[in-house]
């Protein structure tokens, strides 16, 4: 006899599936019995932490990491982080336990009543089986759907007497399923994309994260060195798809709809890849584009597509339709791209670092192909102008700006990419939301190099005040956190620095470790 908990295991066995990312309640414990050899569970004491680390792992992986949370509590406490799984696509399942089915209705303790509703909308897929013979044929359904484009969470709720159950003689059947996801761009739409951007006068890239995600970074720089056009990143930006080192990159979008709208009108086409247009932040109105300009918009996510108030969009994969347009456009002379400018760094006080000294000394101490994990918010500027990202999979940054994400997500980064360096380079108000994926770090030995920006206040909001002129809040002031004491706690080697001199020591020290590392650096906020 198979059970239901046999028939699953396999199911993720063939799916690639043996990374499990959890907190677990007395509703998990029959899931997890009988853990097998060829599973890793990685422990997570707050289930914000366990999402970010699962989310972090399946960017930087590729794979779809089952993500095991307690019932409703457990869940719930989940949703911050799951805010920005969404946003970045990783395909995630998270599994919730549920009480006896018998007695859910009855609403016994730790019983989870409409767990399917609860993480919705946020989740791609939501679902508790009817019935326990559908328990298995309920987890592919989300697998399946959380791994195709546009990829994202799926989530399922399964009453733990659901799992010692058999499992009937077609359930091997939905475990062999394969099931993949290939649309692309039609030979005739192909010829009508090359032909605008060939008969384009100045035609300019803007990328999203799409195009990191699906490994399309050397397709880009193919085309943008094709055609002599420059190249942006979109706003808000949770990953880099282009190298920021090459004379093509002409920097960040602004996340506003005047500055963009200026910035862009100077070209007479846009070409928008794997990103939304556009992820404003910013309330600075004005008309989404020039009048002798033309959008167009290329993205494997229809939502995307479909919700965009502007531009002409096509639906198709991003790495196959950019190598295709490289490879198809002709090669121009007559654009140039003048270089982008570069701030020059800004100086220290005696106590107390620029953030500019900061990027620059984690830049010439790091690794070159060093992984950033960046949840620093008042920082944005001084990172892309100090840091030079080369390679695909360098920068990871929570997608929809929700705190708790950066800390954990680089331990699940660092476990995915065990042949790369990662820095994560955090605020001393985002640090809070996640800092107990610094236990993670030090259970598994993960050579994480943690980085805190103390400024010792919410920087980015005092910024807000100052845009949206709303003098008078309470303060955000965050003195008197000692994160060196309190990476102590947690079992990670720490140090602080107030020069450039300290922290260069520190950064060579924790480079050469093989453990994590974190550096508390103190910075000043102007
Ligand atoms: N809670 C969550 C989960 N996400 C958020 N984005 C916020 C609150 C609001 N918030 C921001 O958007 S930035 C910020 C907060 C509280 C301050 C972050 O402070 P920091 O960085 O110390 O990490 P800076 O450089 O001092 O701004
Ligand atoms: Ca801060």
């Amino acid at each position: 006899m198979t059970t239901n908990r046999e028939a699953t295991y396999e199911l993720l066995r063939r799916q690639g599936m043996t990374k499990v990312f959890g907190n677990p309640g007395s509703n998990e414990l029959q899931f997890l019995k009988d853990f097998p050899e060829d599973f890793h569970y990685i422990l997570g004491l707050h289930e914000g932490a366990v999402m970010a680390m699962a989310d972090g792992y399946a960017q930087a992986s590729g794979e779809i990491p089952l993500v095991s949370l307690h019932s409703a509590a457990g869940t719930g406490t989940s949703m911050g982080v799951l805010a920005n799984t969404v946003q970045s696509k990783s395909p995630v399942v998270v599994l919730s336990g549920q009480q006896l089915r018998d007695m859910v209705g009855q609403e016994i303790m730790v019983s989870s009543t409409n767990a399917a509703q609860l993480p919705q909308p946020l989740t791609k897929f939501s679902a508790e089986p009817l019935s326990a013979n559908d328990v298995v044929r309920t987890m592919a359904h989300a697998i399946h759907l959380a791994g195709m484009h546009p990829k994202g969470p799926a989530h399922i709720s399964v009453p733990h007497d659901d799992w010692d159950r058999p499992v009937d003689e077609n359930t091997q059947l939905t475990i062999g399923r394969t099931v993949q996801d290939a649309m692309s761009l039609a030979p005739a739409q192909l010829e009508e994309l090359a032909a605008l951007l060939d008969s384009a006068a100045s035609p300019v890239l803007v990328l999203g994260p799409e195009v990191d995600a699906t490994h399309a970074n050397d397709s880009a720089v193919v085309l943008s060195e094709q055609l002599g056009a420059p190249v942006w990143i979109a706003p808000s930006p949770a990953r880099c798809p282009f190298p920021t080192d090459h004379p093509h990159f002409a920097g960040l979008l602004p996340a506003n709809v005047r500055d963009i709208s200026g910035l862009l009108s100077k070209h007479d086409l846009v070409l928008v890849v794997g990103a939304p247009v556009f992820r404003y932040h910013h309330d600075k109105p004005g008309a989404y584009l020039g009048e002798g300009t033309r959008l167009i918009h290329l993205s494997q996510d229809p939502d995307e597509l479909a919700r965009a108030p502007f531009g002409d969009a096509y639906l198709a994969p991003v790495a196959d339709t950019l190598s295709a347009l490289a490879a198809r456009v002709q090669k121009r002379t007559d654009t140039a791209v003048p270089a982008r400018t570069i701030p020059a760094p800004r100086t220290d006080r005696p106590d107390r670092m620029h953030p500019d000294t900061v990027f620059r000394a984690i830049q010439d101490l790091g690794p070159e192909d060093l992984i950033h994990v960046v949840e620093s918010t008042s920082t944005a500027e001084s990172f892309w102008s100090h840091v030079k990202l080369r390679s695909q999979g360098s920068f990871y940054s929570a997608a929809a700006g929700g705190l708790g994400f950066g800390l954990p997500a680089a331990v699940g980064i660092q476990l995915a990419q065990p042949e790369r360096r990662v820095v994560a380079e955090i605020g001393d108000g985002s640090a809070n939301f996640g800092i107990t994926g610094l236990w993670s770090a030090a259970r598994h030995q993960l050579p994480v190099v943690f980085v805190i920006f103390r400024n010792e206040t919410y920087g980015a909001l005092v910024n807000f005040g100052r845009r949206l002129d709303t003098l008078g809040t309470p303060s955000f002031e965050l003195p008197g956190i000692d994160f060196v004491a309190i990476a102590k706690g947690y079992g990670v080697r720490a140090e602080s620095a107030t020069t450039e001199a300290e922290l260069r020591d520190a950064l060579a020290r924790a480079f050469s470790a093989h453990e994590p590392v974190l550096i508390e650096a103190f910075t000043y906020f102007e």
